[in-house]
Formats: C-alpha cells, sequence, structure tokens
C-alpha cells in the first residue's frame, strides 16, 4: 500500500489529475484511517460484503433461498430520503426555485466542512468510479462517490455501472465527472465499537449544480446516499439537461408490443412509491400483448436524428420499494430477486434464511423478525417491514428486461404518462389535447405522499412531472423547458400525453380499479389512441375513453364499476380547480403563458 500526501494509506491511485487532486484534498478533509479504491469486482463484493456482516450491518440468507443475498436493518430514523434536508446551491436563490430548499454555496461549503472534517476517522474512504447511462454513450456521464460507508459501495455497484474500466475511460479521455461526497458522519475513536448502521442525527443532501457537485451527510439510506440515483441522475442531470435541451425525468421505461407485433415505448412518471417499477414490469392480462422493461425510475430522453424523443435508462439496477410486491402483484419483480445477488434493507425476515414484507405472499408467515429485529407474528399491531423497505437487485437479472436497455442510443417514446396516487377525482385515464396541455396535466399533477419521504403519509399535494423532489433548479425553467420542448419540436413526433390514476376508490375506501397487470388494458386503450384505432370523448379536463373501448374480457368488474373509475367528476373538479390555481399562482409571472391559457380553458370547462 501507498500513502496519500497526507500519510493516509491508500489501496490506489489515478493518473487523472483531478480525480487525484480531489481525492487528497477530501481526504485531508476527512482523516480516514485509509483510501480503497473501488475495482468493481465480484471478489471485492464478496470481500465488503462479508466485512459487513462481521460488522452486524448484513445478515446472509440462505443461499437455498437468496443465493448470494443479503439482510439489512437501517437507524430506525434513516428510512427514507429527507426532503427537508435537500439543499439546491445556486449562487442565485431564483437559481433554485420556490420548490427547492436554498443556501448559498459558500456557506453551505462552510457549514458542511465543518461537519465533514474528521468525519472519516476510524473509517476508510472508498472511492467509486461509476456512469450513469452506457460507457459507450456519445458522451458518458461520468461520476466518483467518495464514502465511507460500504454499504453504499455493495448498494452503488448493483445500482450503476461502476469500477476499474470506467476508471481507465476516464483517465483515458480525461473525463469529467461529478464529484460526489458520501459520508454517514459517524467518525470512530480509537477502539470505540461500531454500530450497525452508523448515521448521523444532522443530515444535509446538498447539490451545487453550476459546479455539477454532490455533498451528502449523515445518512446512509438509499436515495440519500446512493449518489449517482436522484442527487446525480435526476437532480444535477436535470439540471444538464436544461442547459442543453435534452429531459432527466423521474419516468419508467416500458417497451409494449401488441398481438400485430407492433412495439410502443411508454414512459411514465409517478410520484415515488405510486408504481413505476410495478408498471415497468407489467405483466399483460389481455391476450397477445408482450411487455419488457427498459427502466423502472429514470429515463433520460434526448432528440434523434430523426427528431424523435429516445429515452435511456441510466441506471443499472432495481431499489424497489418491497411491500406490496409479490407473486401475485409483481411476479417479474420477485423472479428477479430469487436470483439472488440482491440486498434487502428493512424487510422481516425469516429464521431459516429467508425476507418477508407485507403482500409478499397471500398468507402471512407464522414467525418473523421485524425489520427493527423484534420478534413478530401475525398477531403483532405493528407492521413485519417498514413501508418503505427496499431491494437493491441487478435489472439484468429482471425476465422481462427489454434487449433496448444495453442501447445508449436508447428507445423512441410514443407515449407518456403522469398518475399520482389519487382516492377521487382523477379518473382511470385521460388523453391530453396537445403537447401544452400535457404540460399542464404534468405541471398540475398531485398524489398523496408516501412512505419514500420522511413526514406524513397520505396528504394530497402537487408533484410537477412526479419531480417536485428532484429538479435540481428552479422548478419555473424546469415547466418552461417543457413548454420549450413542444415549440422547438415537431409536435407530430412528440410522445402523446396521457393522465392515469390506479388508485382510485371507492365510497367504501376500496380501489375502484383492480390495477397491476390489469393496466395492460389501460395501455391497450393508449396504443389503441396512437393507431387512431378508437375514438374518445370530449371532456373538460381532456380526451376521455368510451367505457367499450377499454377491453374488460376476463375482469370480474360490473359495468358501473368500470364507469365508477373512468368518469369524469364535476363536482371533485370543482374542489380541485382552486387547488390548482392556488399551485400554479405559486410560478407567479413566472408562469409560461401556454399554461395560463391551459388554466382558464379548464376553468371555463369544469365551471360550464
Ligand atoms: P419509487 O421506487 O419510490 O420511485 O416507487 P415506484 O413508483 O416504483 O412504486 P412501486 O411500483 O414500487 O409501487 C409502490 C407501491 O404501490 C407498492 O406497494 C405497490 O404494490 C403499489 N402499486 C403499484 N402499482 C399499483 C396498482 O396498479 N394498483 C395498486 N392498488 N397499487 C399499486
Ligand atoms: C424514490 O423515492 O423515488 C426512490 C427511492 O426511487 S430513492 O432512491 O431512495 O429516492
Ligand atoms: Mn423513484
Amino acid at each position: 500500500m501507498t500513502t496519500t500526501s497526507t500519510d493516509i494509506p491508500t489501496t490506489g491511485g489515478t493518473s487523472h489529475k483531478q480525480l487525484a487532486a480531489w481525492v487528497e484534498e477530501v481526504a485531508a478533509l476527512t482523516t480516514p484511517d485509509e483510501i480503497v479504491w473501488i475495482d468493481g469486482s465480484q471478489e471485492e463484493y464478496d470481500r465488503l460484503c462479508g466485512e459487513l456482516v462481521d460488522a452486524g450491518t448484513f445478515v446472509k440468507l440462505d443461499d437455498a433461498k437468496k443465493p448470494n443475498s443479503y439482510w439489512c436493518a437501517s437507524d430506525p430514523l434513516d428510512v427514507a430520503r429527507v426532503e427537508d434536508r435537500t439543499y439546491i446551491c445556486t449562487k442565485d436563490e431564483d437559481g433554485a426555485g420556490f420548490t427547492n430548499n436554498w443556501m448559498a454555496p459558500d456557506q453551505m461549503k462552510t457549514e458542511m466542512e465543518a461537519l465533514y472534517s474528521g468525519c472519516m476517522k476510524g473509517r476508510t474512504m472508498y472511492v467509486i468510479p461509476f456512469v450513469m447511462g452506457h460507457l459507450d454513450a456519445d458522451s458518458p456521464m461520468y461520476g466518483v462517490e467518495l464514502s465511507d460507508s460500504a454499504y453504499v459501495v455493495t448498494n452503488m455497484r448493483i445500482m450503476a455501472r461502476i469500477g476499474a474500466d470506467v476508471l481507465k475511460q476516464m483517465e483515458d479521455t480525461d473525463a469529467d465527472f461529478v464529484r460526489c461526497l458520501h459520508s454517514v458522519g459517524a467518525p470512530l475513536e480509537p477502539g470505540q465499537q461500531d454500530v450497525a448502521w452508523p448515521c448521523n442525527e444532522t443530515k444535509y443532501i446538498s447539490h451545487f449544480p453550476e459546479e455539477r457537485t454532490i455533498w451528502s451527510f449523515g445518512s446512509g439510506y438509499g436515495g440519500n446516499a446512493l449518489l449517482g440515483k436522484k442527487c446525480y441522475a435526476l437532480r444535477i442531470a436535470s439540471a444538464v439537461a436544461h442547459d442543453e435541451g435534452w429531459m432527466a425525468e423521474h419516468m419508467l421505461i416500458l417497451k409494449l408490443t401488441s398481438p400485430e407485433g407492433k412495439s410502443y415505448n411508454i414512459a411514465a412518471a409517478f410520484p415515488s412509491a405510486c408504481g413505476k417499477t410495478n408498471l415497468a414490469m407489467l405483466e399483460p392480462t389481455i391476450d397477445g400483448w408482450k411487455a419488457e422493461m427498459v427502466g423502472d425510475d429514470i429515463a433520460w430522453m434526448r432528440f434523434g436524428p430523426d427528431g424523435r424523443l429516445y429515452a435511456v435508462n441510466p441506471e443499472f439496477g432495481l431499489f424497489g420499494v418491497a411491500p406490496g410486491t409479490g407473486w401475485s402483484t409483481n411476479s417479474n419483480a420477485m423472479q428477479t430477486i430469487e436470483k439472488g445477488n440482491s440486498i434487502f434493507t428493512n424487510v422481516a425476515r425469516t429464521k431459516d434464511g429467508d425476507v418477508w414484507w407485507e403482500g409478499a405472499t397471500d398468507e402471512k408467515p407464522a414467525e418473523l423478525i421485524d425489520w427493527k429485529g423484534n420478534p413478530w407474528t401475525p398477531e403483532s399491531s405493528e407492521k413485519a417491514a417498514h413501508p418503505n423497505a427496499r431491494f437493491t437487485t441487478p435489472a439484468k437479472q429482471c425476465p422481462m428486461i427489454a434487449p433496448e436497455y444495453d442501447n445508449p442510443n436508447g428507445v423512441p417514446i410514443d407515449a407518456i404518462l403522469f398518475g399520482g396516487r389519487r382516492a377521487t377525482t382523477i379518473p382511470l385515464v385521460y388523453q391530453s389535447r396537445d403537447w401544452n396541455h400535457g404540460t399542464f396535466v404534468g405541471a398540475t399533477l398531485s398524489s398523496e405522499t408516501t412512505a419514500a419521504a420522511a413526514g406524513a403519509v397520505g396528504v394530497v399535494r402537487r408533484d410537477p412531472m412526479a419531480m417536485l423532489p428532484f429538479i435540481g433548479y428552479s422548478a419555473t425553467d424546469y415547466i418552461q423547458h417543457w413548454i420549450n420542448i413542444g415549440k422547438d419540436n415537431d409536435e407530430s413526433k412528440l410522445p402523446k400525453i396521457f393522465g392515469v390514476n390506479w388508485f382510485r376508490k371507492s365510497d367504501d375506501g376500496k380501489f375502484l380499479w383492480p390495477g397491476f397487470g390489469d393496466n395492460s388494458r389501460v395501455l391497450k386503450w393508449i396504443c389503441d389512441r396512437l393507431e387512431g384505432k378508437v375514438e374518445a370523448d370530449e371532456a373538460p379536463i381532456g380526451l376521455l375513453p368510451k367505457a367499450e373501448d377499454i377491453d374488460v374480457t376476463g375482469l370480474d368488474m360490473s359495468a358501473d364499476e368500470v364507469a365508477a373509475s373512468l368518469a369524469y367528476d364535476a363536482e371533485a373538479w370543482n374542489k380541485e380547480l382552486p387547488m390548482i390555481e392556488e399551485w400554479l399562482a405559486k410560478f407567479g409571472d413566472k408562469l409560461p403563458t401556454e399554461l395560463s391559457e391551459q388554466l382558464a380553458t379548464l376553468k371555463k370547462n369544469v365551471q360550464n
């Protein structure tokens, strides 16, 4: 082992001068005991997992049940994204916009440098070179995460393309990269016993989009700590995309093939824990339709030479919500994790080395160890798994992954869906009249909050394009960017935009629509609309399906129930209008005129 200029032992180094200098600079600030350069190999992964087992962080699962897989529980106070601790640090406060927390870059750095000072004492600093998207993309999007968490390294290896070949290509091309600094914020004094899940009560998830830099402190949880995902591929990338004329969106990408053999690519934006992974892994319940997954959380969309919008999934793995994922709802996800090589965080485990969560099986196991480590039986009042428990699993293990997943040029998108979790008001599906109206549907998207973020659950909030927590710049500029995409491009080649809601409930509180695989019936109608095969009814909010055009063959639903899920509810929309107006008022005089016109039209339509 060599040492750095500050005498810290290190397993590697780099000919990339800026990277070498930055690693030295961070090491001098955070003073780890050693620096380990991550090569991304299986041996390295197995060694780190072994160390995590020894540390009490991981429990190895039974290889016969989940090969090469681990169970892990976080600190009960570190289970989700922390939106109130997430900052966009632009020089100018306006740069962060009205939806983000803002602090001046210098002030944030001063505060965080104090926290980072000596914060890796007693720990290892890992250097994780990674690329979001493909290594053979036209301009590969590199990042390097420096982290003092082996949990982060093991999860990053599943979630992103990492390691020696990425570093080599960065060196060969002297590439620019996003600097991602992460610490759990729990230095160890000599002889001090570590805990299974080190973290800090003080948390900061800070982004410096102008410097393409991310600083995260205090949390080990996915979205706060796996910095390639939400921090880079959405917040930083959305700011880059705005400047360069493309889009980084919180969308799944699904390839759907009709019985006639025609393929459609659908991108869909739903807020966190509102059904992206499930729709991405759709098992159609209608004959002859085939679904393949391209991506389950993030879409990077750029215009191709033919003027169409092409989407790429920048990720390498799935960080999926466990509860509600089961053989009857999402067998593709279950098959993916069955193959092993997965990490389960905050789920329950069985005494014989398997994992379980609410909804995994219809029948509850007689006894479990819950996510907090306590004995659990079906009579227990608490849930066995945390509602935001997650599995980290390689995307390639998904039995229905599309071959196009490996194509750095992505797939041309035919339709964009916006959906949220709304018990009332929003019908099962409706089509927007044009791009600007579709942008309005996205800009006014609303959803009940979920356990994916710390805070209250079940509160309706506006979540523009499902990007509220992920826009890395000003929301007004973001919405304007969507309008500009429509203005600057041939609209006939742009995707058609639809609104959907799988979560509408009857008065007695039951879901009106069966959801999951039966959502293929809604997608079929969307494809029929793209083909001009079916007419739609002009409604105040857009174009609604005629009930007879939704294929309900084999569904156990009465005509009244189908009608109720599809219906435009005038009374509910009259209540919704003031909420939409209040939301759009926040954009002030920066609301694009195209959207104020859409609002005026909606008002006129709903009130008549
Ligand atoms: P993030 O990973 O947080 O971005 O979430 P996601 O959008 O990928 O959501 P996911 O597909 O993991 O679903 C979240 C929860 O919603 C799970 O508990 C699912 O079982 C449930 N869910 C997904 N699709 C449907 C549906 O069509 N109907 C109903 N009722 N529930 C659904
Ligand atoms: C989400 O919350 O939208 C997720 C999980 O996909 S996380 O990576 O934690 O953000
Ligand atoms: Mn997500």
